[in-house]
This record gives structure tokens, sequence and C-alpha cells, in this order.
């Protein structure tokens, strides 16, 4: 017991590359964790254990780790008592309800009666129960996209990100049962501890810092003086703009914080306004 806070990631898969990416940009430095069971931070009061993504939420419930990051699918299906501290906005996909091409679902009220394969049971059956519907559930490990073909059921529930795999079975999305993304959860009495909580918190400040920059731009463009009002205007800014004179009396610099996916709605009208020069840049960090 060294008192660190302990956090558990996903060992190898989906997950793992982005849990890693996340805790370096909060600054935190560790060794290559690739072969390891669990690594200790250098330079912060962390130790990072490497597990299982379905073992996680069980791990963090029972405190053998203090906190996870697990997609929120897989502590649904768990059904533990890990309070989401933080979304991650990464690890997004969809569970869905799919049926064999040319089988189509007009309906919920279609599902009655059908036999759904999935690796989900206790998540599908919430929605069957909450929906009204009375329909057969198979539970399996894995490969759950061929069942179909394979006759040992009629439709899916399956987790979805990019269709691909959907497509190549020749199935397609007849309904959508939970949207999931990447989480941090912690156990119930972490902050029963006055020195892992603080820990955590600091933790979290930074990894909530990480997210305000990742969805915000610093944008840069010289206006002539009198496009200063429209350019206000156009501009989704946190506060105001700076404004900062030029060399050229009749010209400005503006400097802005954007949110990020609104650059390419707002460049044409930046354009037409006036603006020159202009410049998107990343923020490495944002304390709010
Ligand atoms: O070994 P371990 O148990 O740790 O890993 P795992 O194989 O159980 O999980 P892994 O690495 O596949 O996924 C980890 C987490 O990533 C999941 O719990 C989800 O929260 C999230 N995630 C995001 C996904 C996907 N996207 C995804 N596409 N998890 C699984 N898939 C699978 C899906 O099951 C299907 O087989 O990918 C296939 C569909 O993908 P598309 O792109 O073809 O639609
Ligand atoms: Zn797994």
């Amino acid at each position: 017991m060294n008192g660190n806070l302990k956090l558990a990631i996903q060992k190898k898969g989906r997950l793992t590359d982005k849990s890693v990416e996340l805790l370096k940009l909060c600054g935190l430095d560790f060794e290559n964790y690739s072969e390891r069971l669990f690594v200790t931070a250098r330079n912060f009061p962390l130790d990072i254990l490497f597990l299982r993504d379905d073992d996680i939420p069980e791990y963090v419930q029972d405190g053998v780790a203090d906190v996870g990051i697990v997609g929120e699918n897989v502590i649904y299906e768990k059904q533990t008592d890990t309070p989401v501290l933080e979304k991650l906005g990464f690890g997004r996909c969809s569970l869905l309800i799919a049926h064999p091409e040319g089988k189509e679902l007009k309906t919920l009220s279609d599902i009655n009666g059908k036999t759904i394969a999935t690796t989900y049971p206790v998540i599908l059956n919430d929605f069957l129960v909450k929906n009204n519907i009375n329909a057969k559930v198979i539970e399996l490990s894995g490969s759950v996209e061929i069942a179909p073909s394979l006759g040992v059921a009629n439709l899916i529930c399956d987790i979805v990100s990019t269709g691909n795999t959907l497509m190549l079975n020749k199935l397609k999305k007849s309904f959508k049962v939970f949207d999931s993304q990447a989480v941090l959860i912690s156990a119930k009495d972490v902050s029963g501890n006055k020195k892992k909580n603080e820990i955590l918190d600091s933790l979290l400040k930074r990894i909530r810092s990480v997210l305000n920059a990742r969805r915000s731009k610093y944008l840069m463009m010289n206006i002539p003086k009198e496009a200063l009002p429209r350019i206000s205007e156009i501009i989704p800014s946190l506060k105001s703009p700076t404004v900062l004179p030029l060399a050229d009396e009749n010209s400005l610099a503006v400097h802005a914080v954007i949110p990020a996916d609104r650059f390419w709605e707002i460049v044409d009208d930046l354009k037409s306004a006036g603006a020159s020069g202009i410049l998107l840049l990343p923020i490495e960090n944002m304390i709010l």
C-alpha cells in the first residue's frame, strides 16, 4: 500500500491507446506499459493497472482499483455501483438491434416472438422490458454477427461503430438500444479517503482541462478595422475576442478561442467580412 491512487485501464484493446494518450496529455510520465500488470507514474501519485475491460467495473467496485476507464456499455451490462465521474469523448459506439437484409422490421413490436443473439443480455433485456416486447435473448460470448446466417437467431444486438461488420454480414440496423463512450468511473467510497480524494481531484482537473482544450481551438486572423463589429458577431467565442493593433493602422489582429467543430461553419463568413491570414491552432490545455 503506497497510498497512490489506483487507476484501471484496458490492457490491450480499443480503449488502450486513447486512455494512455489522455493520461500523457495530463502530464503523467510512465514507462512502456505493454507487458506489465501495473506501472507507477514517475511524477504523480498514481498506479496504472492494466486489465481486461470486462473486469474493470467489478475491480473498481470492490476497491482493487479506485478509478477506471471503461466503456459505458460494460458498466451498464455489469450493473456495478460505480458512479461516472466524466465522459471522455472516445470509444464511441452504439448497441444496435440488426436484422438480415430483406427482413426489415417496421416497428419495435415486430421484434415480438423473435430470437436475438447478443453479448449484452442485461442491457438488451432491459430494453425489451421497457418497450414491453416479448422476445427470446440468446447469450453468445462473441461473433454475434454470424448468428442469423447460422440459423441461431433471427436478429442480433451488438456494438457498432463504423457499421462495416454489419455490412459484411449482410445485416442492417433496425433499432438503437444504447449509445456508449469511454468514461471515468470511481469506487463509491473513494471520497472517504482524504489523500486519495485529493489525488483524484487533481487528476480530474487535469483530465477536464485536456477535454476542454480538445473541444476548442485558438483562432487568429487579421481584419480591416471597420470589420470588427461584423467579425465579433460571427465568432462563437468563449469570451469577447482579443483585439490587437497592427503596424498598418487600418488593420487589427483578432484572437479568440472557439469550439473546434464550428470553424468550418464560420470560415467563409470571416473571409467575406474581410478577414485574412486566418490561422487555427490546437490548444494543449485549457483551465476554466
Ligand atoms: O480483451 P478485452 O476484454 O479487454 O477487450 P474486448 O475485446 O472485450 O473489447 P474491445 O477492445 O473490442 O472494446 C473495448 C470497448 O471499446 C468496448 O467495450 C466499447 O465500449 C468500445 N468500442 C467502440 C467497441 C467498438 N467501438 C466496436 N466497434 N467495442 C467493440 N466493437 C466491435 C463490435 O463488437 C463488433 O464486433 O467491433 C465490431 C463492429 O465494429 P464496426 O466498426 O465494424 O461497426
Ligand atoms: Zn472485454
